[in-house]
């Protein structure tokens, strides 16, 4: 880990996390107590840093916390995620699952690029990337002023063969500096049984490391990338939630889950906050929502709340925003993102 006082990298994790080579599913992966030498990945100057992170070091100092404590604090700051936070209560997650199966009973299972960004097409998920609880966490981590840059489900069905490969979400973002938290909400319980989230803590003190895409039918990431490098998932944390609470994690931490073997829905909802100094790299024009605070800067477009679901004009402009976040994420293929 980083020691955040003396700026020193402790090479625990990079001698005994992260070994060359990868697999998938992750339960697929070679799990070894093997320590392989070490060699460069993500380019030959490869080493462990602190990412480029422009956040405080410390954490805030400067006003109260609002939903997180000090040690919550210090935990997201060294290992790169936190969790469990308490944000919604059973019944508020309950009825935000209701409306998604209600969708999902009337039109069939959101697909395409319906399952990106769908807070511009449905009031109810226009309002759960601005609920208090959800923002409160965020700005203890990132400031008052957030945008709110992407969403996503991520539903795994009773006995779904989908896993999400082990991957930086940084990978093809195309955002600087990595000052970027994803706010994983459960709409239902996510347990190790039902292929709960699991991160390898303290690894988002690397850089970018290189991943290789696989475009894997079961692979629930647009490009099925997947890290080249294996890991030890002796190192792995599980982050199990129950409805209505979230997880928080750091845009380079190593993330992945398995596929679903059980008889219960895993439903996840992913949102990605930036503070609002945090800009697009990869390509000329990029969106977001102003969730809470000012934007005094002006690196996005700011995109309006739909004025009721799938109205005319949200579902247009939602098409219009996705359209353009295809081309940055699906950049350097010939793929379409939502084929
Ligand atoms: O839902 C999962 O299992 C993985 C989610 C994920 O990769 C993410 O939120 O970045």
């Amino acid at each position: 880990m980083f020691d955040l006082d003396l700026g020193i990298y402790n090479s625990r994790l990079s001698e005994r996390a992260i070994r060359h080579g990868t697999g998938r599913p992750l339960s697929g992966l070679k799990t070894t107590n093997r320590v392989a030498p070490l060699a460069p990945f993500g380019g030959a100057d490869w080493r462990p840093r602190r990412s480029g992170s422009t956040l405080p070091l410390h954490g805030r100092k400067d006003r109260a916390m609002k939903a997180l404590s000090a040690n919550a604090l210090q935990q997201y700051r060294e290992e790169g995620y936190y969790a469990p936070v308490r944000a919604l209560s059973p019944a508020e997650a309950a009825q935000i699952r209701t409306r998604l199966e209600a969708h999902e009973a009337e039109a069939g299972p959101l697909a395409g690029s319906m399952r990106q960004k769908p807070h511009l097409l449905f009031t109810w998920l226009a309002d759960l990337v601005r609920h208090p609880a959800i923002l409160d966490a965020v700005e203890d981590i990132i400031g008052p002023d957030i945008l709110c840059w992407g969403s996503s489900f991520f539903i795994k069905n009773a006995r779904d063969p989908g896993y999400v490969s082990w991957h930086q979400d940084s990978t093809y973002w195309g955002l600087e500096p990595p000052d970027i938290v994803t706010a994983w909400v459960a709409l239902s319980p996510s347990r190790a049984a039902n292929g709960a989230m699991r991160v390898i803590p303290a690894t988002h003190l690397m850089d970018q490391v290189t991943h290789r895409d696989t475009f894997a039918p079961d692979n629930l990431l647009s490009r099925g990338q997947e890290i080249e490098v294996a890991v030890d998932e002796s190192e792995a944390a599980m982050l199990e939630l129950e409805p209505g609470e979230i997880s928080l994690h750091h845009v380079r931490l190593i993330h992945g889950s398995d596929p679903n073997p059980s008889d219960e829905r895993r439903i996840g909802f992913a949102i990605r906050y930036l503070p609002t100094h945090v800009r697009q790299v990869a390509g000329p024009h990029d969106n977001a929502t102003l969730v809470r605070g000012v934007d005094r800067y002006g690196h996005f477009e700011l995109e309006p709340r739909p004025q009721s679901d799938l109205a005319a004009e949200a579902v247009a402009f939602h098409a219009s925003v996705t359209g353009q976040h295809a081309k940055i994420l699906m950049r350097g293929t010939d793929r379409e993102m939502h084929a």
